[in-house]
């Protein structure tokens, strides 16, 4: 030990004067809420509007994070009796503040035991949730529980037992029925299109199989307000906490890293109390949906582009990808050519300002989002952020030359993952092994690579996969993407569009 203190609630009263500490008396904080997946971005986000609001309104709002996959808690943030530092960074400023609203953590990795215990406990009026776009066990493309998922086909087998998402609510919503009956509020913050609904379907689903009556009893007493949460949050790194022990003299295991940007909008839609985020910032809203569609499609859509094309291209980062100067002309046309015209109007919002901003945040040097992240689970993420904008463009027979580039951009980002390819790189996606057996299967003709990935209808929906035009560009863009030139895509669609939309223009004029 080289003497260096450890955060915790000792430690408050002597943070150097740069770290803004809890405004309020943590120690009388009761827990009336439960969050699942206390991930970097549960800690840069949600339980930094409960921070602020405590300090506004003191009640009894306390989080309790629970983990039912790895990573766990209690050597880090249980260590230090929940307590974090949260830094802000853009390019070269920092803001640091330890965030004291989550007052307990619980692991439950091994067994639902004690993630039952809490989210059925009569205490519990609320459970938020983080848990990736895969956790929900659901098809991408319909939003119904996949009852073929091995962890669904195991909690159904053993109700008792669960280990997936819907498996545990359904269990917990169970219990609370036979004990207090009182009702609960869940409310989903992944990026997944009508979060609360998919929710509500797998949950509710889940139930239904049961058949005892569990489904309806949800129905009568549970909701499920859908939202759009946002602030970029990268995976939390060694470096990180390092630069916490050197900039403010003591250690922290479970440090958060996020941009200044953050933003909430959750449906009016509870079964009981709620917290008063709106007094931090927060707005309550009858239906998410535009803002849904314009996070998911503007912000998520850039991430999503440059981290499959930055990876092709050699790039590490986020802000490497939107530094480059081809990338960042192609991303910001594919937006605002492609994808704005496909958005609602937003109250609040206007879009091409929406656009910059977006834009200029994934320009921060100091956020170090690394591409393979973000290319992480992107079956599960391309549905909103691309097929969706693509599908209303086709319905309008509108261009679709430039979102098709990320679409191939996810191919072959996993067909580089394949043996065949020679394993360039690798991946996380519960689709990457059904790709790379097609890739070992077909080899490098894109008509075959093309039309065996969009025949996976759990991704791609029969109508858009039938499209000629849709085919047509992504298999195109595929061959150029897997070639030893992969930019040859994103140079030749932004030259394809700049032609017809001549033509386009010279049509209108006479
Ligand atoms: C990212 C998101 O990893 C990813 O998929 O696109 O986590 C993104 O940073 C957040 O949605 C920003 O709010």
């Amino acid at each position: 030990m080289n003497g260096i203190e450890t955060l915790g609630p000792g430690l408050l009263e002597r943070l150097p004067a740069a770290v803004q500490r809890p405004a309020y008396d943590r120690a009388s904080l009761a827990a009336g809420m439960a969050h699942l997946g206390v991930g970097a971005f549960h800690r840069c986000h949600q339980a930094e509007y409960t921070d602020d609001l405590l300090s506004l309104e003191f009640d009894r709002w306390g989080i309790i994070g629970i983990n039912i996959r790895p990573p766990a808690l209690a050597d880090t943030l249980g260590r230090q009796d929940g307590l974090y530092t949260r830094l802000i960074r853009e390019n070269d400023h920092v803001e640091a503040r330890v965030i004291g609203s989550i007052v307990k953590v619980v692991d439950s990795q091994e067994s639902p035991e004690p993630a039952l215990t809490v989210l059925a406990s009569p205490d519990i009026e609320l459970v938020t949730m983080t848990v990736t776009e895969k956790g929900y066990c659901h098809i991408p493309s319909t939003g119904a529980l996949d009852l073929g998922h091995p962890d669904i086909v195991h909690d159904l087998a053993s109700p008792q037992a669960p280990r997936s998402l819907p498996g545990i609510l359904a269990r917990a919503l169970d219990l609370r029925r036979s004990t207090h009956g009182r009702p609960l509020t869940l409310l989903s913050c992944d990026n997944i299109p009508t979060n609360g609904v998919i929710l509500e379907n797998v949950v509710r689903g889940f139930a239904e199989q049961r058949g005892d009556g569990l489904a309806d009893w949800i129905a009568a007493n549970a909701a499920f307000p859908s939202a759009m949460v946002d602030r970029i949050a990268p995976a939390v790194t060694r470096q990180d906490m390092d630069s916490v022990e050197k900039r403010y003299g003591y250690r922290d295991g479970a440090v958060a890293v996020g941009e200044p940007f953050r933003q909430w909008v959750i449906e009016k839609k509870f079964a009981g109390r709620m917290p008063r985020w709106d007094l931090a910032g927060v707005t309550f809203v009858d239906d998410v949906t535009p803002f849904e569609h314009l996070k998911m499609r503007v912000l998520n859509g850039a991430q999503t582009t440059l981290a499959t094309l930055g990876v092709l291209a050699g790039l590490e980062h986020t802000f490497d990808a939107i530094a480059d100067p081809l990338l960042s002309v192609f991303v910001r046309r594919m937006l605002l050519e492609e994808t704005l015209p496909t958005l609602t109007p937003v109250p609040g919002m206007e879009p091409h300002a929406y656009l910059e901003q977006s834009l200029s945040r994934l320009r921060n040097t100091a956020i170090r989002h690394r591409n393979h992240q973000i290319a992480t689970d992107g079956s599960q993420k391309i549905v909103q952020r691309l097929l969706n904008p693509i599908r209303d463009r086709l319905s309008g027979s509108a261009s679709i030359g430039l979102l098709s580039v990320p679409v191939a951009g996810w191919m072959a980002y996993l067909i580089q993952a394949s043996a065949r390819f020679g394993k360039r790189w690798r991946v996380s996606d519960p689709y990457a092994g059904k790709v790379a057996a097609i890739a070992d299967a077909t080899g490098r003709d894109p008509h075959a690579l093309t039309s065996a990935i969009l025949a996976i209808d759990t991704i791609f929906d029969p109508g858009l996969a039938a499209d000629g035009t849709f085919r047509e560009a992504v298999t195109s863009a595929l061959d150029e993407l897997l070639s030893d030139d992969p930019m040859a895509a994103v140079r030749r669609s932004l030259e394809q569009d700049g032609v017809a939309r001549l033509k386009r223009s010279k049509q209108s004029a006479l």
